[in-house]
């Protein structure tokens, strides 16, 4: 028998055949991000196929076989450029109504050329997100896998470009799993696909793969410092240059042997803030390679039990999920534009980016209106906290997240876990990413949501000894029907607590348009009692209060017919359109914490 027939034999009764390509994903070490470089989108139409039947890993047809051993074309299961076509970016789910519940593997087909236009350099491959693991294959190679469906990767593909003609598979899946990060049981949606953009990045031999800037957060407003480092170094290059042309600053900085470099500057850039979201440019060369960003300036920092931005006084206001009302978790510019005026209007200054990472053009739009972010991880509900594994993916994609949005002074916060059970594995855990967070970024707060224990009445978590800034999410009013524990519960808690409280999470759900009597589920009137008795409470005595949240979801728990798949808890409707009365309760307490603090309003933030 020809060698491809007794290998299509052999994989139909080989069930080892994953195991090869469970290679160690590729890590957060790796990661480049554009600068300012020219890219080349992959963006567009790309063949699709769901893979329920794991074809391409047990039967290797990324390999593309069509003749045997004689050369004699031989039937195959596929046909990759006949396939249908789906765009990219895109959340499968959203493509074609057959899609909506698909969990599993999605291939992806396209062709391109090496962009290089002369000899030598390198080129990386960058995907912003795939959802969940990425597997990745090139002319018929196996390059690696992903995991992590949230965050941006890259990979070298130098050595194996061909001047034209590139056959590029990925094999997305986006099956919940235990011990994923998060594991299999959340509430939102779960979009597969490669939801964020694809692009190559051609780059010279020598790069920079990190520029690092921020201001040194010690109360001087005075101090800059920058990290740098270089991929491939060439021991000739000895110093790179850096400048912020907005701050005269112009320095050559000497390259270490190891290919870093760092740099102290005394500066007095404008702070920047949500009432003047100041940003600066920043530029370095290094031999051929010349990256330019966008930062801008702020210190955050607790005393005590206040949260300080640029030395004043904080209380934070806002929340959301990445999910546009028509292409789940793939998001045009505009919707993001229109989520973040809706938030704006309703007074919030700040964003619980709900419970991932989203895109960074979510990033650079807080930056340039000046909205405060709360940046997470999907560290949610119950992982396996006593698996390595588990905590390499949780550790990466922290990494990921810090080197992809270091530079963007809308970040405020590090959040490593929502509600998470308090055992001595999850505190080593979560301990574990604490450290890591503080390592890679000593100028931002660590945070997450801590747990209420009901008995005792106040949060009483280990988790709450080392974060920052401690996160409660608490439903009195919804999940639990009595308000008046949640006094008792706030005074308690306070009274122990030697740091900043916020409530990371309140609310109730109601379906947009049903009205009734206060005390009736998923009406209007409902939510809008339980917001009002949520501030009347708790909203001056914490340091932030979110409601949750912004816009409704949607997400596979919700099977009551009055809120048909959808977590009806956004005080604003699923169309993002539609306002409910809870908007406005919400609004009114908002804009006048932000009049009370001397705060300003969203046209300001835009004229300045
Ligand atoms: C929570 C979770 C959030 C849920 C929410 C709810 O505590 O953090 O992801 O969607 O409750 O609506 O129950």
């Amino acid at each position: 028998m020809a060698e491809t027939m007794k290998e299509a034999y052999a994989s139909i009764l080989d069930e080892d055949f994953d195991r090869p390509f469970q290679v160690s994903p590729i890590q957060a070490s790796t990661l480049v991000r554009p600068m300012g470089r020219s890219i080349i989108s992959l963006d567009g139409a790309w063949s699709f196929a769901p893979d329920v039947f794991d074809m391409c890993f047990r039967k290797k047809i990324y390999r593309e076989v069509h003749t045997d051993d004689a050369g004699r074309e031989i039937p195959t299961d596929y046909d990759f450029s006949g396939w249908e076509k789906i765009s990219v970016p895109s959340s499968w789910n959203t493509e074609k109504p057959e899609y909506t519940y698909f969990e599993g593997t999605g291939i992806y087909f396209r062709t391109f050329d090496d962009p290089r236009t002369k000899k030598g350099g390198r080129v990386l491959l960058c995907f912003e997100g795939a959802n969940c693991e990425c597997r990745l294959f090139l002319g018929g190679k196996y390059l690696g896998r992903h995991i992590g469906g949230f965050s941006p990767f890259v990979i070298d593909i130098t050595d194996e470009l061909r001047p034209t003609g590139n056959r590029l598979i990925a094999a997305v899946n986006n099956e919940r799993r235990i011990g994923g990060v998060p594991d299999r049981n959340f509430d939102w949606w779960n979009y597969g696909g490669i939801f964020r953009s694809v692009y190559l990045l051609p780059l010279p031999d020598t790069y920079l793969q990190k520029m690092h800037c921020q201001l040194v957060p010690d109360g001087t407003f005075s101090h800059l410092h920058a990290d740098f480092a270089l991929n491939h170094p060439d021991s000739s290059l000895r110093s790179l240059h850096f400048s912020i042309p907005e701050l005269d600053v112009e320095r050559e900085v000497p390259i270490q042997e190891d290919g870093t470099a760092s740099l102290d500057i005394d500066a007095r850039p404008l702070l920047w803030s949500p009432e003047h979201p100041r940003c600066y440019r920043i530029l370095a060369r290094a031999g051929e390679d010349l990256v330019s960003d966008e930062t801008g300036f702020c210190e955050i920092r607790t005393e005590g039990k206040k949260i300080l931005l640029n030395g004043k006084e904080l209380f934070l206001r806002g929340c959301c999920h990445e999910e546009s009302s028509r292409g789940g978790r793939t998001l045009s510019l505009n919707e993001r534009e229109e989520m973040m005026r809706t938030a704006r209007e309703m007074g919030c200054n700040a964003m619980r980016l709900a419970h991932y990472p989203h895109d960074e053009e979510t990033a650079r739009l807080a930056d340039r209106i000046g909205m405060l972010l709360w940046e997470k991880i999907p560290v949610y509900w119950a992982l396996r906290f006593d698996q390595e594994e588990t905590l390499e993916n949780a550790e990466n994609q922290l990494r990921e997240l810090i080197a992809r949005d270091y530079n963007h002074p809308s970040v405020i916060l590090w959040s490593i876990g929502n509600e998470t059970p308090d055992t001595d594995a999850r505190c080593r855990f979560m301990s574990h990413l604490a450290s890591v967070c503080r390592e890679q970024d000593p100028t931002r707060l660590v945070t997450a949501a801590c747990l209420i224990d009901t008995d005792d009445k106040r949060v009483k978590d280990r988790l709450s000894e080392v974060v920052d800034v401690v996160g409660m999410n608490e439903y009195y009013g919804w999940y639990y029907r009595d308000y008046s524990i949640l006094e008792e519960i706030l005074c308690r808690t306070l009274l122990g607590l030697q740091k900043p409280l916020v409530i990371s999470e309140t609310g109730a759900a109601a379906r947009a348009g049903a009205y009734g009597g206060e005390e009736e589920l998923f009406t209007e009137n409902h939510q809008e009692k339980v917001l009002k008795e949520q501030i009347r409470i708790a909203g001056d005595r914490v340091n932030g209060l979110f409601p949750w949240i912004l816009f409704d979801f949607r997400s596979g728990q919700r099977l009551h017919p009055l809120q048909g798949g959808y977590n009806r808890k956004g005080l604003v409707a699923e169309d993002h359109r539609t306002r409910k009365l809870a908007y406005a309760v919400v609004q009114d307490f908002y804009l006048r914490r932000a009049e009370n603090e001397g705060g300003s309003s969203y046209q300001d933030a835009e004229n300045s």
